[in-house]
């Protein structure tokens, strides 16, 4: 927290967007001393023949405007071309143990890193290394493994296609198919969710279908802050008049009003667009009810003799309605309100939206994927679509709103701890080695292989693995037995402070930066989150001459540690064409042609099947899946229980937190707060501001506390609380994860509140 900073709530009246988005885009160029330079920037990010922008996966929009990016991408844009950088003389100064003990606020201001650094143990400090005497190391080290399974190699979503695909082929001739990876703790229940009932585990829609819905479900998503671009999407939307029915345990403000902070035509007029027609305020976890109470209404109406589902697609495209119809039915309205918290009139309410529409778009965010049965809540949320044929047509469609600029692109060139065997044939064909078979780690069973031993080196291609992983205390304990930790970066942060015996970090040249090689500058390639592909082109000079591109790095990796290769590591130095070649040799079905299309700076679609109604699961049909019950959590029969969901702030990407203050809920220079039900704080004896401490519910030995929390009235659902990731994640278990997926239950940990050992400083609450 800040020191010099007071706290303070006061509840943020203005719509979202807007003049107060536009002020904050300024402030934050300004406070990194990059306003000239960012303003430049901004001018190419997501434009033709720039970069992507390295925040969220949101596509561009088909219809350009001048500008395409949103505060946050800004700031995202700041934060990387900021003036402040990490040298040798600033490690000289600290040791790691009183790094340590800084924020990640302040780690992250203190800029970017400029060359490769190695931990001194003697002196307890990172010192500078060579580039060559890094590689050096970590080759010595991976060959000195008993087995190439005893290493871990984690990647980020901000690695793009080119370096994600060498990784890949890197670490399967190397041995192992152990690829944690940020997806698993993020958009994993959709890649394993949805292939079982779609054949495809990605979104369906494309931009051009938001000018074509009839209405739009955005559920368990905070668009405003993490997916701003969204919001223009959905201000198109009601302007036609379509609904947006809103489904959170949070009334998220920029999905309550927006003004789109690029329409100065609004600005000036200090207009603003009301965006949700329905608030649904679910519980947290009663999403599962709400979506069978919306099927139950559905076939009510379809058995009183309305015409209400798409018969002709489910007769066609479909198997298993009927035992969906039978399990639906079996569930009571009286269970459906109870588990929601929704009375059965607004359920039937938005079911009637629902059903009147042609054309659905649903979108959802890490409120449905980060819960125990997260994958089984999203083949619910896929019936429901199936009900009114919502595939394969112009408007409809599901549409998971991925996070990372190249977290799905990452998966589909080959980041994937779980690979088929026919992806496996394709790579010993393309490459001539014979890859790994058996499955690999996820991030979840990657930390249990270090606490148990069994794995001896972490290899993190971006990322801050130490901070986004739950359990904190418990995973830095087993990191800290690791013999080698390597953490390929752009910004100093914990993955580097929690290190095994030996530790590298070796910093990157960023997105926005230009990359050049003996062969000229070269571009990368992004998969947004609607299967577009295009071109990355950074425009600024590099931070410094002692950074490396990412993919250069992979291939010195590979050249130290696999002597004996005959992949061509070298050429791939130097032409990124060469390896997209490669990337179209091993997926030909979507990546045929790759380097000519990318000639195109508008890059091209992928094929998405479930678009043409073709359904690429064992029998060939979309199929409607039963999943009994509607919790989607381990029920605690305990009335002190709350359940805490994790979440983002308006000032945050992921473990890099911009500043202290979340505008939108109305929380200044304080993330460590609880957002909480008026009448369960009462209920409890405690006062609006009251200090104390959260302790999670587990029977496995382990106390998990979290001291020094400001309780602040805020409109929750009874039952419900949530605070902000990282800080809370010391109280998420490892092993309370989705068995389909092994994604973490982050938005559903069972806590009560306990009193506060060493209490904080008050918060002030205004009004
Ligand atoms: N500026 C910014 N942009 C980002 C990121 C960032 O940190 N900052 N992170 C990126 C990444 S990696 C990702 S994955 C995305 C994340 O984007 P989101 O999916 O929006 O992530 P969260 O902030 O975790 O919270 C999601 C929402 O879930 C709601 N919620 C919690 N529990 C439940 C529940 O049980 N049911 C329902 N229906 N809702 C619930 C919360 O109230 C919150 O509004 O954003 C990406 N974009
Ligand atoms: N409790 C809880 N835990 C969560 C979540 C939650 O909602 N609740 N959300 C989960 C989700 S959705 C995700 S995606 C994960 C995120 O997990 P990660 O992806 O591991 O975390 P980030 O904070 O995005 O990583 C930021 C770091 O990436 C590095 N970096 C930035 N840009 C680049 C680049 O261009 N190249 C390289 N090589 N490095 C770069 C910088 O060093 C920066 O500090 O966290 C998960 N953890
Ligand atoms: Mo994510």
């Amino acid at each position: 927290m800040s020191k010099e900073k007071k706290s303070e709530f006061k509840p943020y009246h203005h719509p979202a967007g807007g003049w107060g988005a536009a002020n904050a885009t300024a402030r934050v160029l300004m406070e990194q001393s990059v306003l000239v330079k960012g303003s430049r920037g901004l001018l190419s990010m997501n434009q033709p023949g720039g970069f992507k922008c390295p925040s969220c996966a949101f596509p561009d929009p088909d219809h350009r405007k001048t500008l395409e990016f949103c505060e946050n991408g800004a700031k995202a844009l700041a934060f990387e071309a900021t003036k402040a950088r990490v040298t040798r003389e600033f490690f000289a100064q600290h040791t790691v143990t009183s790094l340590m003990e800084r924020s990640d606020h302040w780690l992250e201001m203190q800029g970017r890193l400029t060359e490769p650094m190695c931990y001194d143990s003697a002196t307890d400090r990172y010192v500078p290394i060579a580039w060559d005497d890094a590689y050096a190391l970590i080759g010595q080290h991976l060959q000195a493994l008993d087995s190439p399974h005893e290493a871990e190699f984690y990647t980020s979503g901000r690695t793009a296609n080119e370096t994600a695909f060498l990784y890949s082929i890197f670490v399967r001739e190397f041995g192992t198919n152990n690829f944690p990876d940020c997806s698993n703790m993020c958009h994993e229940p959709t890649s394993r969710g949805l292939p079982p009932a779609i054949g495809i585990g990605k979104g369906t829609i494309v931009m051009a279908d938001f000018d074509q819905a009839e209405a739009i479900f955005v559920i368990g998503q905070n668009t405003g802050t993490n997916s701003p671009r969204m919001m223009t999407n959905l201000v198109e939307a009601r302007k036609r008049g379509v609904p947006v029915v809103l489904i959170n345990p949070m009334p998220e403000r920029a999905l309550i009003r927006f003004t789109e902070p690029q329409d100065i035509l609004q600005m000036g007029t200090f207009g603003s667009t009301a965006i949700s027609t329905d608030f649904v305020h679910v519980r947290i976890g009663g999403d599962l009810a709400i979506f069978k109470g919306m099927m139950r209404a559905l076939f009510e109406a379809d058995e009183a003799g309305e015409d209400v589902l798409d018969k002709a697609f489910i007769a066609e495209h479909t198997v298993g309605m009927e035992a969906v119809r039978a399990d639906v039915m079996s569930t009571s309205w009286a269970d459906i309100t109870r588990v929601s918290g929704i009375p059965e009139e607004q359920i039937r309410h938005i079911a009637g939206i629902y059903a009147k529409s042609n054309a659905t778009i649903i979108c959802y965010g890490m409120g449905l994927t980060q819960h125990q049965e997260g994958s089984h809540l999203l083949q619910q949320l896929a019936n429901l679509l199936l009900l009114k044929g919502n595939f394969g047509k112009p408007g409809a469609g599901i549409a998971p709103i991925r996070g990372h600029s190249n977290v799905q692109g990452d998966r589909t060139v080959g980041i994937d701890e779980k690979p088929t065997q026919a992806y496996l044939d394709r790579v010993r064909d393309v490459f001539g080695f014979e890859p790994p078979r058996e499955h690999g780690h996820h991030v979840v069973e990657a930390v249990a292989a270090m606490e148990a031993g069994t794995a001896k080196v972490f290899f993190g291609m971006g990322g801050n693995f130490a901070r986004a992983i739950p359990d904190t205390d418990r995973a830095y304990a087993a990191m800290a037995r690791l013999n080698l930790t390597v953490n390929v970066t752009t910004k100093l942060n914990r993955a580097h402070l929690v290190h095994g015996r030996d530790a590298l970090m070796l910093p990157v040249v960023a997105r926005s930066e230009i990359i050049r090689t003996t062969k000229g500058e070269q571009f990368v390639t992004i998969e947004d989150a609607m299967a577009n592909v295009t071109p990355s082109r950074g425009v600024f000079e590099p931070v410094s001459e002692d950074v490396r591109p990412e993919t250069e790095i992979i291939c010195r990796v590979a050249m130290a540690t696999l002597p004996n290769s005959k992949t061509p590591w070298a050429d791939y130095i130097e032409d990124y064409t060469l390896i997209r070649d490669r990337i179209a040799d091993v997926y030909p079905e979507i990546y045929a042609d790759f380097s000519e299309k990318m000639k195109n700076p508008h890059g091209f679609h992928l094929d998405i099947p479930p678009r043409r109604r073709v359904w690429k699961t064992p029998n060939g049909k979309a199929n409607f899946l039963v999943m009994p019950g509607l919790e989607v959590n381990d029920v605690i029969e305990d009335p002190a229980m709350l359940r805490l969901a994790t979440i983002r702030s308006h000032d945050q990407y992921n473990t890099t937190i911009y500043s202290n203050s979340d505008r939108y809920r109305g929380v200044y220079n304080n993330r460590l707060v609880i957002f909480m039900n008026k009448e369960d704080r009462e209920d409890r004896g405690l006062e609006n501001g009251a200090v104390v401490g959260l302790e999670t519910y587990s029977d496995d030995g382990y106390r998990r506390y979290v001291d020094g929390l400001t309780i602040l009235d805020y409109p929750m659902p009874r039952g419900a609380i949530a605070g902000y990731y990282p800080e809370l994640n010391p109280l998420l278990p490892l092993d309370f994860y989705d068995e389909i997926s092994g994604t973490p239950a982050a938005k559903a940990i069972p806590v009560k509140i306990v009193p506060s050992v060493a209490s904080a400083a008050p918060i002030r609450i205004a009004g």
